[in-house]
């Protein structure tokens, strides 16, 4: 059952309730076929017109198993969302690609016909369209399937910021993600803001704790990011003067929201009048449910300016393949002094008269952002914060026997 407005995402459609997002695809194993098809689906919009001059431009705004919801977009940036169509891909792409359920996510710019067909093989009264060409993506939010490394998944296109949201407790921050995060947006070209959210439960943390939290949010700041320590559920939350400052950094943009379940995305969500409020747990003794709360990302717009993609927790974030280059050049202190070790290829781990030890020895680069680097260079990121999360009973027992394995998708913990 389709129903259109408010509660359009959420009619029955059995399948699809366990689809793991689908938007998997091997890595360098494309044949050449399927990177022809590639080419052919995603061209320039300059193009469009002349392909098929009775589309429209749309916004990918959810993506299930056999179809996604679009909403028409005629200018770039002021997208339809009240406007609902249900759409599928144009036949010859989608049978080529089966195996390459990748190539629309949300965030995606496409090109629409209408169709009177029913094409998705669902009940619906929503409006009805076939997805004919995709715009080239200007930037994507990726991470490779932490059970299946050739395998990448695409979270979502086109966004100019990236959200990345943590809580201090409950479940604890883990500032290697916060770090795996920022070499993402500092590659995709995407602005990150970090929240910490539950800044209510510090107190109620030890001194310890709650200075290297202090110590952590200091680095950020003196690297330059933009770090906001909120509260999103206390009552007056929408006058504090830091979900203003969210809100003002919000406004006009596309910000995809990342991070663990239960942290408190879809909470911050709702204090900027999305167009559809956002379902949060209601037990707040527990976060980690074994199933996330949002079950799929999707494109909101706010009363208060600007759109965000709402996703649901992760449970780990294994960045795509980097070179020591390339990941470096994520970790934006070294910057200063990657061209002063001895050797070209230098990747900062043993080598001598490395510029990098240098400036860590002088206190110029922390030590816990260089570890988050050489953790992910050597593929050894920790679980940092995990053991005192399940200490504290935060995270159900059961997880550890295993029963929820295969579910990587559906919780919060970081590998
Ligand atoms: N103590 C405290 N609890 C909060 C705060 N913000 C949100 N919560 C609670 O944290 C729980 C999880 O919040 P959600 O907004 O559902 O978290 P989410 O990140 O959207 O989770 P997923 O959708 O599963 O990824 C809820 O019970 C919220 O009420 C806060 O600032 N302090
Ligand atoms: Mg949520
Ligand atoms: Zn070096």
């Amino acid at each position: 059952m389709v129903r259109k407005g408010k509660n359009w995402r959420h009619f029955e459609d059995g399948d699809d309730q366990h689809d793991r997002i689908s938007k998997m695809k091997p890595r360098d194993k494309k044949s050449s076929k399927s990177s022809n098809l590639d080419k052919e689906f995603s061209i320039a919009e300059s193009q469009w017109e002349e392909k098929f001059p009775e589309g429209f431009a749309a916004r990918v705004v959810e993506v299930h198993k056999r179809y996604a919801f679009i909403s028409p977009e005629a200018e770039e940036g002021q997208i339809k969302t009240r406007d609902v169509w249900l759409s599928t891909i144009a036949r010859k792409f989608l049978q080529a690609k089966r195996e390459e359920r990748n190539f629309i996510v949300v965030g995606d710019r496409v090109l629409c016909t209408k169709t009177s067909e029913d094409h998705a093989g669902v009940v619906t009264d929503l409006p009805q369209c076939v997805i004919q060409h995709l715009a080239p993506r200007k930037t994507l939010i990726k991470r490779l399937d932490p059970h299946r490394r050739e395998l990448e998944h695409v979270l979502a296109s086109n966004v100019d910021q990236l959200l990345i949201v943590a809580s201090y407790a409950g479940p604890t921050v883990k500032w290697g993600l916060i770090d795996r995060y920022l070499v993402l947006a500092e590659l995709q070209g995407v602005r990150p803001i970090i929240i910490l959210n539950k800044k209510d439960l510090l107190a109620s943390e030890t001194i310890e704790f709650q200075e290297d939290c202090l110590a952590n949010v200091n680095i950020y700041k003196a690297l330059g990011y933009q770090v906001i320590s909120v509260q999103a559920n206390s009552a007056g939350a929408k006058k504090n003067i830091d979900i203003q400052e969210l809100k003002m950094t919000l406004k006009g943009k596309v910000t995809m929201l990342s991070g663990h379940s239960g942290v408190g995305k879809s909470s911050l969500v709702n204090l900027f009048e999305p167009e559809l409020v956002q379902a949060v747990e209601k037990n707040e003794a527990i976060s980690y449910k074994g199933r996330h709360t949002t079950s799929y990302a999707s494109f909101i717009k706010l009363g208060t300016g600007g759109y965000v993609i709402d996703t649901p927790g992760i449970r780990s974030f294994v960045l795509q393949d980097l070179s020591f280059r390339e990941l470096s050049s994520g970790f934006v202190e070294f910057s200063e002094w990657v061209s002063k070790c001895k050797y070209e290829d230098c990747r900062h781990i043993e080598e001598p008269n490395c510029a990098i030890h240098t400036a860590r020895d002088e206190g110029k680069i922390s030590e816990r952002r260089y570890q988050s680097y050489r953790g992910i260079l050597l593929g050894t990121t920790g679980r940092e914060g995990r053991a005192r999360d399940i200490a504290r009973g935060n995270i159900l027992g059961r997880e550890l026997e295993g029963e929820l394995d295969g579910e990587f998708e559906m919780s919060d913990e970081e590998e």
